[in-house]
């Protein structure tokens, strides 16, 4: 036994293969919207109602018999052929409502869209919107079983100014199943048969079941009579079997049925016949057995042909992805080798440059060191001559700027740049130096700072005059001092030269006095300015030579800075790239390529090849017929795999 809905299983199996498939990590999308879109109509198949059409020539009673499916006298029944156009009823739970159906009506149906024209149901309206000449559609409740069916109203068969034929003959195809009403009073007419027999070798007439209509005027034995030459004329028009014809003619009085129905509503009715409920219990069991079995039939090629397509594409994915890997392997070897064999080519070439190069750069380096010193020597040159006013100034940092342009520039003219950030620095550093020797200088050139040399002459001086002005006196006091006592002590003759030589003292230090203040007065001015001379030049003299080492840092530290910068700017490997680059302009491409390829992930092309090996086997599996093709039964079988 079956699950109850297979083909809604198998669906949904391939449905989730499909989306998997769709989106494998690694590869590029699988187009698979063929497939889904055939699964889209299956499903739209399994889903849609089943359609019924009744039809007959005008007056057979074909709205009648629809009413009395409805259970309610909703569609125009008269003798007049009133039926002018198709009328598509539909169940809906909803209000009933009448619409004027777009051309592609079938549509319609099918989705349940609602037309925007739509009005409420009723007796009216629909006479109304028949005016139009319009199909009309209906959406209302319909009674249980005849729901799941649209069930289809026409004009008659035979009413030529509405041209129905040609319609009903396109309706026929489009439904599952055809009620012919025939009527009792003259069972296969002419028109009839003349339609029947275009039927025959136009149509489906497996799908068609006759009702001999108006069966409530005839007496029984006429009834059973009639039906059995109905059956046994269809039987020779198309060549039936009897026996089964049996089951397709039916003898029920759409007004019997309809009118218990109605009264019923009354409640004074009665249920409809026998006859007509066998009529609908058949057309319904036939027409859901054989859509039922159709969709069986078709589901099956169908599952099996998206099954197999969409295994079909994973295969060849999986053989893209597998040519794609080893043209990747093969790709890279054939790069590396490429660009091997250009390196060799151009081998010579490359050491021509870089030699021709480096030459170059010693030569450039050499000379920019005897331009540096030759600036060096200029300015410490002029440092050691300059006037102190000179140095005080901006001097200095001018002709350093003025020296190294002159000498360098031309040299360098090429590295522009490098210089002038060399010489931004330079500015930069020589600033405070310059400020710095400026104030030390301009202090030499207003005073000298000799206050305590000066006042340690001037204190030594007047220690000198007190001690040289008392020093006679002291003298004059001992010689009157040895007089008295050598007075004293009888000793005059000593007494008397000493006298004598301390008075000849006395007078000598009398006269020679004012001398002696004059000599000490101008021995100590001369020290002084001697003094003061001497500090000035050796302060000046300390100065210049710290400025002019500091100038001589300054001036190496802008050659060192400038040779590195042409150390770097003027760099063979570079150089060279750049030759060759302009030259060889395929050695690039293959590098950018050789990189692209190695930026491949391989982990995650080979678990995406094996996701699609899986999922192919899946799909396979799905495949509903039990008998598969040998190259598909198992992915084992993939070479790839
Ligand atoms: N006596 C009788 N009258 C019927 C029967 N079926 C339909 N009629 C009447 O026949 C006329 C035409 O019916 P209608 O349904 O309009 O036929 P249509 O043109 O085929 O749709 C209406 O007046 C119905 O009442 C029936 O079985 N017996
Ligand atoms: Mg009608």
């Amino acid at each position: 036994m079956e699950p109850a809905d297979p083909i809604a299983d198998r669906l949904q199996t391939l449905y989730t293969l499909l989306d998997e498939a769709g989106g494998i990590e690694g590869l590029a999308p699988l187009d698979l919207a063929a497939e889904r879109t055939l699964l889209d109509q299956l499903r739209a198949e399994q889903d849609r109602p089943l359609r019924v059409a009744v039809i007959g020539e005008f007056s057979t009673g074909k709205s009648t018999f629809i009413n009395a499916i409805l259970g309610q006298d909703l569609l125009p029944a008269r003798f007049l052929p009133t039926t002018r156009q198709v009328m598509r009823l539909r169940h809906s739970d909803d209000p009933p409502k009448v619409a004027v159906a777009d051309d592609d009506w079938a549509d319609a149906v099918d989705t349940g869209a609602e037309s925007p024209a739509s009005r409420p149901l009723t007796r009216d309206a629909v006479r109304e919107l028949a005016e139009t000449g319009q199909p009309l559609d209906l959406a209302l409740p319909i009674p249980a079983p005849w729901s799941d069916f649209v069930i289809y109203d026409t004009p008659g068969v035979n009413d030529a100014a509405t041209m129905s034929e040609t319609v009903i003959f396109d309706l026929m195809d489009e439904v599952d199943v055809v009620v012919m009403m025939l009527r009792a009073q003259q069972a296969l007419t002419a028109s009839e048969s003349d339609f029947l027999g275009h039927l025959v070798r136009r149509k489906d007439l497996d799908k068609f079941f006759f009702n001999i209509n108006f069966c409530d005027s005839q007496p029984p034995e006429q009834v059973a009579a009639l039906r059995a030459y109905v059956t046994r004329t269809l039987g020779e028009l198309r060549n039936w079997p009897i026996r089964s014809l049996r089951e397709r003619v039916f003898t029920c009085s759409a007004r019997q049925s309809l009118d218990p129905v109605l009264d019923a509503s009354d409640g004074s009715g009665s249920a409809p016949s026998n006859e007509h409920a066998a009529l609908l219990t058949a057309v319904h069991v036939w027409a859901t057995t054989r859509r039922q079995a159709l969709l069986d039939e078709g589901a099956d090629g169908l599952l099996r042909t998206v099954a197999e397509s969409a295994a079909g594409k994973l295969t060849a994915a999986l053989d893209a992805a597998s040519d794609e890997d080893a043209q990747q392997g093969r790709a890279i070897i054939a790069i590396t080798a490429a660009v091997t064999e250009f390196r060799v080519a151009i081998r010579e070439d490359e050491l021509v440059l870089q030699q021709r190069v480096s030459e170059r750069k010693a030569t450039l380096l050499a000379d920019v060191a005897d331009a540096f010193a030759g600036i060096e020597t200029a300015l410490l040159t002029w440092v050691g001559t300059a006037s102190l006013d000179d140095l005080a100034g901006d001097g200095p940092a001018k002709r350093l700027r003025v020296a190294v342009e002159e000498r360098l520039a031309p040299l360098l003219c090429v590295f522009r740049d490098d210089l002038g950030q060399s010489f931004a620095d330079l500015d930069q550093r020589i600033a405070p130096v310059v400020a710095r020797t400026s104030d030390r200088l301009q202090g030499i050139r207003h005073g000298l700072d000799v206050g305590p040399l000066l006042a340690g002459t001037s204190l030594a001086t007047a220690g000198y005059l007190v001690v040289s002005a008392a020093l006679p006196w002291v003298l004059g006091a001992t010689g009157a001092l040895a007089v008295t006592a050598g007075l004293a002590s009888m000793i005059p003759v000593i007494g008397g030269a000493v006298g004598a030589l301390v008075g000849a003292g006395l007078g000598a230090a009398a006269t020679g006095l004012p001398r002696l203040l004059t000599g000490i007065a101008s021995g100590t001015m001369g020290g002084y300015r001697w003094l003061r001379d001497l500090t000035r030049n050796w302060q000046e003299q300390r100065t210049r030579a710290d400025y002019e080492a500091q100038l001589r840092a300054l001036v190496e530290d802008l050659r060192r800075q400038i040779t590195t910068r042409l150390d770097q700017a003027v760099d063979p490997a570079r150089l060279i790239e750049g030759a060759l680059t302009a030259r060889f302009p395929e050695a690039l491409l293959l590098e950018e390529r050789r990189l692209q390829v190695a930026r491949l992930d391989r982990d995650r092309l080979r678990d995406a090849r094996q996701g699609l090996a899986d999922l192919r086997g899946r799909f396979i599996a799905a495949i509903p017929l039990p008998q598969r093709r040998p190259g598909l039964d198992a992915p084992e079988d993939s070479p790839h795999a």
